[in-house]
């Protein structure tokens, strides 16, 4: 069939919109008719080529949300109109990572998903008869897509789909690397750094949580009043710190951050966020990716004296189970994601939601189909 598309043709390069072919789904794939994506950092990540697994030409987006149109042989998990949200990290429930328990990171179609294939090796879109490779296993720059069966999560039907797709990626990884991996308790002091779609997120997962401080750091001095809204207690700047900012947050939190979180990408910024936090106890969980090729590094001594370093991946969130009851959360308004989404573009109009992004000036633009 013919859909519309942003296509990533080239790194660096605005994305294109055109009328690309989509095969139907096969054994165990479905068809998604896509209602609306978010533009996440990390779509504009691997567009500008920092993302060493980056592949072109490819449709990139992972932040969906939409209707089951057609199921392929096989299918028994979700059916023909049945609402659900793409998942980047799919969840067997079958394979050693899913039965382990341990962790989120489902291994059962890891190798082709990070070739830009689906499980039997091929790709689902072309263009003039060539393939164009899917991203994260979801490519939700499309009004349609094909996707594993086992990386679509069924939601109920009364979300709207131009906030929920957010949970696609932004809300889960950042209210769950509180909830899911950090496991923070009340009255923990958290420090945050980075206060964009992700570490937002972060913010009011501490406050649902019942931490006691909620430090946001970031440079862009427009964040501080959502963040507020959000549940921060206190905003920190680093360009008006006089001196050292790490020994500034220790002293803030009377010792050093119980839990700290890395929302940027930046290694240097790594390195503060886990010498912030408290001797003895304090963890530091990064989110942020960093570009190819990067390393972070700190004294041993750190570690030695008690801190722990930590990541999370889709806030160790396990998605079939999950994200619908996240999705439950912000319809009992648990969680509030509404006033998060602060542009809604047309397809056509994609690259400029790129740009709010890249000039700080959106939290979350969402393309609506
Ligand atoms: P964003 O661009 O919306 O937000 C980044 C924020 O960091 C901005 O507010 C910016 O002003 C601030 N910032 C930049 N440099 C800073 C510095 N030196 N000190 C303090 N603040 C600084 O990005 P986002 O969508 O929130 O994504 C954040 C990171 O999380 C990205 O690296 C993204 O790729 C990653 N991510 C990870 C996962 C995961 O599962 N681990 C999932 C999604 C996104
Ligand atoms: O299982 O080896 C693996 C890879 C899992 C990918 C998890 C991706 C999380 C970070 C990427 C940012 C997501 C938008
Ligand atoms: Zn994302
Ligand atoms: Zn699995």
């Amino acid at each position: 069939m013919d859909v519309r598309a942003a296509v990533a043709f080239e790194v660096g390069k605005p994305l294109v919109i055109e009328t690309v072919q989509l095969d139907g789904p096969k054994e165990g794939e479905v068809l998604v008719e896509l209602k609306a994506t978010g533009i996440c950092h990390t779509d504009h990540f691997t567009l500008s080529g920092a993302d060493p697994e980056g592949l072109f030409p490819c449709i990139l987006g992972h932040e969906g949300a939409g209707i089951v149109v057609d199921v392929g042989p096989g299918v028994k998990s979700v059916k023909k109109g049945d609402h659900v949200i793409p998942l980047y990290t799919p969840e067997c429930r079958e394979c050693e990572y899913c039965l382990s328990r341990k962790t989120n990171l489902c291994q059962k179609i890891r190798t082709t998903q990070g070739k830009g294939l689906m499980p039997d090796g091929t790709t689902r879109f072309s263009f003039k008869g060539r393939p164009l490779f899917h991203y994260m296993g979801c490519s939700t720059f499309a009004n349609y897509t094909v996707m594993p069966e086992i990386a679509l999560a069924k939601i109920r039907e009364d979300a709207p789909f131009d906030t929920s797709c957010y949970i696609g990626c932004g809300v889960t990884t950042g209210i769950g690397a509180v909830v899911f991996t950090a496991k923070v308790e009340p009255g923990a002091n958290v420090v945050v750094f980075g206060l964009g779609g992700i570490g937002l997120n972060v913010i009011q997962g501490a406050k649902l949580v019942g931490a006691n401080m909620i430090i946001g750091v970031d440079i862009n001095p427009a964040r501080e009043a959502i963040a507020r809204k959000f549940g921060m207690t206190h905003f920190v700047n680093p360009k008006e710190v006089e001196g050292d900012l790490v020994s500034h947050l220790v002293e803030l939190t009377h010792g050093g951050a119980d839990y700290s979180f890395e929302c940027i990408g930046n290694v240097k910024v790594m390195r503060q966020a886990l010498e912030c936090c408290h001797k003895g106890w304090g963890v530091s969980c990064i989110i942020g990716v960093a570009g190819a090729g990067q390393e972070i590094s700190t004294r041993p001594f750190q570690l030695v004296t008690g801190r722990r370093w930590i990541g999370s991946a889709f806030g160790g969130a396990r998605g079939r189970t999950d994200v619908p009851k996240i999705v439950d959360w912000y319809m009992e308004k648990k969680i509030n994601i509404d006033d998060l989404i602060t542009h809604r573009l047309k397809l056509e109009d994609i690259n400029e939601g790129f740009h709010l992004l890249e000039t700080g000036q959106s939290i979350r633009s969402v393309v609506v189909y």
